[in-house]
């Protein structure tokens, strides 16, 4: 059936599109998976204090679908789930599932529109991922998940995980299971990261031979580093559901990244997003609470994305943006630089002496006690990626008022607090980290990870303060908007 282009364009963020909607005319829609496969990034912990502020900066980008958690890992997990549901973002959420119904019960219990179920069928998954079960089993088991989802009322995506090694029979056997137990998308995940885009094209135009009218969702991890370009391929394959996440996080290198991929399609004038202005402060917020950091040439976000150092490059871009940009950073609230401060070369200009300057120079900050030396940051050393500041605190004699309100950085930092008497005690502070409050006693050193609010005041005593943050320009490095008051 046609479409008419108002048709398409009526179609508006988070809404299912009608199952009517033509093979050929299917907008390309975006499911974000940070919250799911980017919780297996080493170093990421979305929990139910920032999964929700993650979220809603995510949907507010105007995807389509968010996939969240794996509900049947714990109780803990169910809570995180619900309460992103409970945020009502007017974009529908999937939660996880192998294809037991233990987990599909758990889905169910989240309150979450949709079940993504996975189970692989191949050689491997056979030997060691569902140990001792036969094709005809696994057949079976799609079967009664995907049944018992829809009877629970959930929309259902099922996944042949490993698809890409996975025999072209034996995939369209589990497909059609899957279409037939009531399935609304099917989902192929090239789990190793291991196609080459014209094998994409391939595969999904496989799928959409023997299942026409179904909506068809990719998955590619980039461990050769072609995550974005099988994206591209799946799409022009047809293909209309794509699976990424910010900063392109998840197992090992990770999946599809999801501002690129925008960027991608803002390109290809496929769709148009209304926020590209955000997507910058996304990867920022999601690098942090991920301690997974953006590289300086990741497209789009990365500082280095739109930097031009060659004097030709840099005369160009001077005189015409679109010289040597592929896309107008503009339109993603972001500039051209030219240049950028560099280290010095010269070794004695590594060699600083302290500035006495009064904190009420940074955000969330006033005066506080005693004198604050700044070390070093990039106003002392030109692209230092670091500041250090010592305060000296003379001895305290009764209360002394807070000067630091709770904030957060999206890199990590650290307190360290060293006493003027023996053995570097003799100071006592409280440090507030995340919800609580310690108190503590020198020597000591607190380390805070990349966006957990913090703060700390003098208690009583004497002594040295030294904060050090891995990052050039303290209020650059901070995010903004506080997850407690
Ligand atoms: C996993 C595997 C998975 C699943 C994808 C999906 C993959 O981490 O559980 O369910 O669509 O890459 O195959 O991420
Ligand atoms: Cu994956």
């Amino acid at each position: 059936m046609v479409l008419f282009l108002g048709q398409i364009f009526r179609l508006s963020h988070g809404q299912d599109p009608p199952s009517s909607e033509s093979n050929m005319s299917k907008v390309v829609r975006i499911i974000d998976a940070t919250l799911r496969e980017g919780n297996q990034c080493h170093g990421a912990s979305f929990n139910e204090k920032n999964s929700p502020e993650i979220a809603s900066a995510i949907a507010a980008l105007g995807i389509d679908m968010l996939e969240i958690g794996h509900p049947v890992c714990s109780a803990q997990e169910i809570r995180r789930i619900k309460s992103i549901v409970e945020l009502d973002l007017g974009c529908p959420i999937l939660a996880h599932s192998r294809a037991h119904a233990k987990d599909v019960r758990a889905v169910a219990e989240t309150g979450a529109q949709w079940i993504g179920i996975f189970v692989g069928i191949n050689e491997i998954s056979q030997k060691v991922r569902i140990s001792n079960r036969q094709t005809n089993q696994i057949i079976k088991m799609i079967k009664d998940s995907v049944s018992l989802a829809k009877e629970l009322g959930l929309k259902v995506r099922y996944t042949v995980e490993d698809a890409s090694r996975t025999p072209d029979d034996i995939l369209l056997q589990a497909y059609s299971e899957a279409i037939n137990s009531g399935a609304d998308r099917i989902c192929y995940s090239d789990t190793l990261g291991i196609l080459e885009p014209n094998e994409v094209c391939e595969k999904i135009s496989l799928l959409k031979k023997h299942f026409p009218e179904i909506d068809i969702e990719v998955h590619f991890h980039d461990d050769r580093g072609l995550a974005m370009a099988n994206a591209l391929a799946a799409v022009d394959a047809g293909a209309n559901w794509i699976s990424t996440s910010i900063n392109g996080i998840g197992e090992r290198s990770g999946i599809t990244d999801t501002c690129a991929f925008i960027a991608n399609l803002t390109y290809r004038k496929k769709r148009k997003f209304l926020h590209l202005d955000q997507l910058k402060k996304v990867s920022r917020l999601v690098a942090a609470h991920s301690r997974s950091f953006v590289d300086p040439r990741r497209p789009l976000v990365g500082k280095n994305a739109f930097h031009h150092k060659a004097r030709l490059h840099a005369k160009a871009i001077e005189k015409d943006e679109s010289s040597y940009n592929w896309i107008a950073p503009g339109i993603f609230g972001l500039t051209s630089t030219t240049h950028l401060p560099e280290l010095p070369r010269e070794l004695d200009k590594l060699i600083n002496i302290p500035k006495v300057i009064p904190a009420s120079e940074l955000k969330y900050h006033t005066d506080g006690p005693g004198l604050r030396y700044v070390m070093v940051d990039e106003r002392f050393v030109p692209d230092s990626r670091q500041y250090c500041i010592v305060r000296k605190i003379g001895l305290v004699k009764g209360v002394i008022a807070p000067h630091v309100d709770a904030h957060r950085h999206d890199c990590d930092s650290l307190f360290m607090f060293i006493g003027a008497h023996e053995n570097l005690t003799g100071l006592a502070v409280e440090v507030q980290l995340g919800d609580e409050i310690f108190p503590i006693k020198s020597p000591s050193s607190v380390f805070i990870p990349a966006g957990i609010e913090h703060s700390y005041r003098v208690i009583a005593g004497e002594g040295i303060y030294v904060n050090h943050v891995l990052s050039g320009c303290y209020n650059d490095s901070l995010l903004e908007g506080k997850l407690t008051s």
